[in-house]
């Protein structure tokens, strides 16, 4: 599928999906959201890390486009917000770590789109926000369920309800991003994360997210439970073999997946 609101790199096993629609600041509308829904589909089967970000130095994503949403109704309301909030599920649940490179504005949808992914690291002229009730609609891409887990409760209830957009140093004390970096070497940061994450067995890393996932709605008896499941399974795993014979032998691991 050729791509007219996105831009895709590929940087060895890294996947760079950038979302550039300049003159909305990066706001999605159904379309770029069925490109994305494609993207991160049918991503190559070597990509190990997926990076998203936004074009520009502006906005990694202004909102869900409000142009589009002003003349719908309650079907086409809910219709929308199904097919964000599956896209972004789809990109929580990939098998493979995603980096959030927030690049400015990130409202609404793009403040959502950003906690869908496993970890977001900012430059230090973004803003997240939850603006909709200024709009007469709440969050609808997944994000009150988010922001709530990622930040808490009261933190969550204060955005929402007030709209208040925060900076990137708020952003960083309250925990929804790792770091805060200059607009300039945002992406170098974000790829060096990645080839960090390279580097370590790729089914580990997936096991890992798959805990962590898993663990959020289970009882600490059933996660626990979970992650010994899993942590056994690694055992099962060439890379387990190899990762430990390399350290016994005092050399570099080469991992291959399996
Ligand atoms: N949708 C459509 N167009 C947008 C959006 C958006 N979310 N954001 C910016 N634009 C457009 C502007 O209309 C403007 O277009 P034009 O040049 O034709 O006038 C262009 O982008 C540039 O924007 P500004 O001139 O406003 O730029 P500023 O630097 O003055 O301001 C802001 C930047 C602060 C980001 C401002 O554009 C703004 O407030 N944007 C809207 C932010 C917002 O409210 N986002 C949340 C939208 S609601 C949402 O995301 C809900 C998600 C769940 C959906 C559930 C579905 C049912």
């Amino acid at each position: 599928m050729d791509y007219n609101f996105l831009k895709i790199e590929r940087r060895e096993s890294i996947t760079i999906l950038t979302i550039s629609s300049p003159k909305t600041l990066n706001a999605l509308n159904s379309t770029i959201l069925r490109e994305i829904d494609d993207c991160v589909s049918n991503l190559d089967a070597s990509t190990r890390v997926l990076i998203i970000t936004g074009d520009g130095e502006k906005a990694f994503v202004a909102g869900a486009d409000i142009s589009e949403m002003a003349h719908l109704d309650e079907a086409g309301g809910t219709q929308f917000g199904k097919l964000g909030a599956a896209v972004f599920r789809k990109i929580e649940t990939l098998a493979i770590p995603v980096i959030a490179a927030v690049n400015g504005f990130a409202l609404g949808g793009g403040c959502e789109l950003a906690m869908a992914c496993d970890i977001r690291i900012c430059s230090n002229n973004a803003k997240f926000g939850q603006p909709e009730v200024g709009l007469g609609i709440i969050p609808g891409f997944s994000g009150t369920y988010r922001l709530a887990k990622l930040v808490g409760q009261g933190m969550a209830k204060e955005m929402i309800y007030t709209g208040r957009a925060i900076r990137a140093d708020e952003a960083l004390r309250i925990g929804l991003v790792n770091a805060v970096y200059e607009p300039g070497e945002l992406l170098d940061r974000a790829l060096e994360m990645a080839d960090r994450m390279l580097k370590n067995a790729p089914l580990a890393i997936q096991y890992a997210k798959d805990c962590i996932a898993e663990s959020y709605d289970l009882s600490a008896d059933d996660a626990i439970a979970y992650e010994n499941v899993m942590f056994g399974k690694c055992f099962a795993s060439r890379d387990q073999k190899e990762g430990m014979a390399a350290f016994l032998e005092k050399r570099k691991a080469t991992f291959t997946g399996e």
